[in-house]
């Protein structure tokens, strides 16, 4: 039971404006282009994935026209009229395709959605969830100002347990102390995003005493040497975000003591599948674990929810409503936060569909 064959996949590009813009040291984004994918079986049964992919490379290589041309070109033809037993198998038939993580995730994921779909087993339930409700976490951008202040305060009046802060050239330790002093009942994360390639070790340092539950990324992508460097000297946690592309990456993190958190983010590794193997990894390792985010709608986001429903995850991930970021989510339901979490629903899949309407809305091309 829960075999599929795949008859089509049907891509929509769409292109929707963020309320306010995310802005990190690398790159404002003001509008979020996106694909998302419908996989259809021979029962007519719909499975949905979402590619995270931004627009220009400015966070990682693939960008959301290297996926298209990935996708249309090389991946779903190798899935159409296959059939399969299980959505683990299904990556396997891409092994002719390098790289393209990013492509290859969102139909990994909507193999996913249609098997617990087929299986009339909400997705969470199938992957061996515990939890029915996920700690909610938001991520803020911008200095440290007056504003910045208000906007945690309002974080923390939503229910948020937990705020990520982005780390700019001008951060200052003291400043970003008090505020974390000053705000109580709240966990505080710093992501630099590798901005301390820039300002150095001991700039990073400085940051030891602000009383931030873990520090992402301080250092570029493939910087494993500079990370157990600060590791060395630091007592705040090291979490690795972009340094994670893969499964490999995350046995490399524990054998090179380059940090204790891994940020997964599914999207960008290559899915629900590869995901499920940095779990195995990392908790054989003794490495925390939560699920980040990419400025992403509802269908990734509830693939991630899925995820985070399992026993493995010791933080809080990055998991907004629906309304931080998007004026229109695209989806049915929208992610929204009850007294500091998300409950997961009992409806088969990841219990989300796409809204045609708004679908057709902020299309600009399809497959
Ligand atoms: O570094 O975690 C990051 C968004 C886009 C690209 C990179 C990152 C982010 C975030 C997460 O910080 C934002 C979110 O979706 O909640
Ligand atoms: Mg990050």
């Amino acid at each position: 039971m829960g075999k599929f064959t795949i008859t089509e996949i049907r891509l929509y590009r769409v292109s929707v404006p963020l309320k306010t813009h995310f802005s990190t040291h690398l790159q404002t984004v003001t509008n979020r282009e996106s694909i998302f994918v419908e996989m259809v079986d021979s029962d007519g049964e719909i499975g949905l994935g979402e590619c995270v992919a931004f627009s220009s490379p400015w966070y990682t290589e693939e960008t959301v026209q290297t996926c298209w041309d990935a996708l249309v070109n090389w991946l779903i033809p190798a899935l159409v009229d296959k059939e399969f037993a299980h959505p683990s198998e299904v990556s396997a038939e891409f092994s002719h395709v390098k790289g393209n993580r990013m492509a290859k995730a969102c139909l990994d994921q909507a193999s996913w959605d249609l098997f617990a779909i087929k299986k009339g087993l909400p997705l969470w339930k199938l992957l061996g969830g515990v939890r029915r409700e996920i700690d909610a976490g938001v991520v803020l951008t911008g200095g440290i100002d007056d504003r910045m202040v208000s906007a945690v305060r309002a974080a923390r009046d939503a229910g948020y347990k937990r705020v990520k802060l982005k780390f700019d050239v001008d951060t200052k330790p003291l400043k970003l102390k008090n505020l974390v002093d000053s705000t109580e009942d709240m966990l505080f994360f710093g992501d630099a995003n590798g901005i301390f390639d820039k300002l150095g070790l001991d700039a990073l340092k400085k940051f030891d005493q602000a009383g931030l539950a873990l520090i992402e990324q301080p250092f570029g992508d493939d910087e494993w040497r500079m990370h157990w460097k600060a590791v060395q000297c630091m007592k705040t946690p090291i979490a690795l975000d972009e340094s994670i592309r893969s499964v490999q990456d995350v046995k490399r993190m524990a054998t090179s003591g380059a940090g204790s958190v891994v940020v997964l983010k599914p999207g960008r590794i290559g899915g629900t599948t590869e995901s499920l193997k940095v779990l195995e990894v990392a908790n054989a390792n003794g490495l925390d674990l939560w699920i980040g985010g990419m400025i992403e709608f509802g269908i990734s986001k509830a693939h991630n929810l899925a995820l985070a429903s399992l026993p493995q995850f010791s933080l809080p991930g990055d998991f907004s409503a629906s309304d931080h970021f998007w004026h229109e989510d695209p989806v049915e339901p929208t992610v929204v936060i009850e007294n500091g979490v998300i409950n997961l629903s009992e409806r088969p899949g990841i219990g989300v569909k796409l809204n045609k309407e708004l679908v057709e809305k902020y299309l600009i091309d399809s497959y």
